[in-house]
């Protein structure tokens, strides 16, 4: 068996033996490995350190049961000093904010600027045909959040890459070492775009990165002198990463750093570095008794790079990570 082969099998295997757990909100719960949340369906995880604690950002699956097709209203918020003992807030967001909005709570990511926090998301516009990405703001990385523009920042009809309707989704936010933003985004084709300081408004053109068997979820990150720029890979998804010394490329495809994870056609990573360890949050479908491709939940497993400054394929584990020191 290759080891492709042996992961994709172990995640199937990770999927069929975790159950749903009660829990309320505002309570503090210690994760019992792999899924990590396991009173509701999470996906899309993004995570942000923010003065020594992980903010953890995901969607919310609510599917009915036997429903084969995303049921999205809202976003979660889940806080931890140790990334094993975790706190879940109230939703801090819901779709419903944005009035220019119809449905759709889909892939998102929260960034810290100048004490303000900016969460950029995708959602279905309600007039201009197609998804689009909407940015709110925040004095707390708790919320509340408004809708900072009370218009979308992107729509449809602003990129043409390709031809369909869903491709202005899963917005990542960088801000580089020189104080500029830049926003990743896109379904079938990567696009980026530089943001102005005010976080709320693109500042030029929207170029596009050519990555191999690119679908989505792009996250970009940076390390020792290397921008990363990891996204979802083929249909079922795994997760593919390229390198680059600039954020405006070129970037060197470098391969594959997850496998497919289990019971879920989609996956989508984010990758942050607290208390000097590497992780690598993704969901899968392993909780029962609805798991699957649309009952989705959030994983935490440990990120390593090598001498060169290439990543390790991460191993999926059930037993999660230990509590960070
Ligand atoms: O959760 C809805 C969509 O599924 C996200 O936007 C994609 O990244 C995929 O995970």
């Amino acid at each position: 068996m290759k080891i492709s082969q042996y992961l994709i099998a172990l995640s199937f295997a990770l999927g069929c033996l975790t159950s749903v757990k009660a829990t309320t909100l505002d309570t503090t719960f210690r994760a019992d490995g792999n899924p990590i949340i396991r009173h509701k369906y999470t996906a899309d995880p993004a995570a942000m350190v923010y003065k020594d604690k992980v903010y953890l950002y995901t969607g919310h699956d609510e599917a009915a049961p036997g429903h084969n097709g995303y049921t999205m209203h809202d976003w979660t918020c889940f806080t931890s000093t140790d990334m094993v003992n975790w706190t879940e807030h109230p939703s801090p967001l819901n779709v419903k904010e944005f009035k220019w909005a119809k449905a759709d709570a889909w892939a998102s990511q929260v960034i810290e600027r100048n004490g303000k926090f900016y969460w950029y998301v995708a959602v279905e516009h309600g007039t201009i045909p197609g998804k689009a990405i909407g940015v709110a703001v925040s004095d707390s990385p708790l919320g509340p959040f408004k809708d900072a523009r009370g218009s979308a920042l992107v729509t449809n009809d602003m990129t043409k890459a390709v031809k369909h309707s869903w491709d202005d989704i899963d917005p990542t936010v960088i801000i580089d070492k020189d104080g500029q933003a830049y926003l990743f985004w896109g379904n079938g084709i990567c696009y980026y775009a530089k943001l102005k300081s005010n976080m709320t408004e693109l500042d030029g053109e929207i170029k596009t990165v050519t990555l191999p068997h690119y679908t989505e979820a792009p996250w970009v990150h940076y390390r020792n002198g290397w921008y990363y720029l990891s996204y979802a890979y083929e249909f079922p998804e795994k997760i593919a990463y390229a390198m680059s010394k600039s954020i405006n490329g070129p970037w060197e495809y470098k391969g594959i750093i997850n496998e497919l994870a289990g019971n879920s056609n989609t996956n989508h990573q984010a990758i942050i570095e607290f208390k000097g360890q590497w992780y690598f949050i993704y969901h899968n479908g392993a909780l029962v008794p609805d798991a699957g491709s649309f009952h989705r939940s959030v994983c935490i497993d440990y990120l390593y790079y090598n001498k060169d400054g290439s990543i390790k394929r991460v191993i999926m584990t059930s037993e999660g990570v230990k509590p960070a020191k």
